[in-house]
């Protein structure tokens, strides 16, 4: 199983190095495309329509500003959409944040926080373990050392 992940612009292309980043490190191929909702349309469809057919599981989006992308991204499939929303050089990313988690009732988009990439592809992996025991084991790992980390940070106080 694959993971899609489509940015509206190269601009969104240092946010989303920390979902592929995750993928790498669970070992999770994954197709990495920018395409935009409003300036590449119908390149974005035949992207997304292509997708079931090509073993992919789910699909980040991420996108600032009017960031539609996830939400159009969701309209042409019915596989798990995760939204991630970029912060945007006018509005902190605010405008991209409602954008894209206020979505009409019948078409989800699981919308993480501001630059939340890191945690969208988690969330990717997460529903892909839901079948597959690998990832099940590497993501209990993933958290135990996430733990040890924190614990590990009072024993270095001054
Ligand atoms: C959105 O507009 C992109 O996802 C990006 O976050 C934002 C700005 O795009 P550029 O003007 O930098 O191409 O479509």
């Amino acid at each position: 199983m694959k993971v899609g992940i489509v940015m509206g612009s190269a601009s969104d292309r240092p946010v989303m190095a920390g979902a592929s980043e995750i993928l790498n490190d669970f070992d999770v191929e994954h197709e990495v495309k920018i395409l935009s909702a409003h300036r590449t349309p119908a390149a974005l469809q035949q992207w997304v329509e292509s997708l079931r057919d090509r073993g992919f599981a789910a699909v980040i989006a991420a996108a600032g500003g009017a960031a539609h992308l996830a939400g159009v991204v969701a309209a042409f499939t019915t596989l798990p959409v995760i939204g991630v929303p970029v912060k945007s050089r006018s509005l902190e990313g605010i405008d991209s944040l409602l954008s894209m988690v206020q979505m009409p009732s019948g078409i989800p988009v699981a919308c993480v926080a501001i630059d939340g990439s890191k945690n969208a592809a988690l969330l990717a992996i997460e529903i892909m373990a839901v079948t597959d025991i690998s990832l099940r084991d590497k993501l209990a790992d993933f958290r135990a050392k996430q733990a040890a980390n924190v614990l590990a940070a009072n024993e270095s106080q001054d």
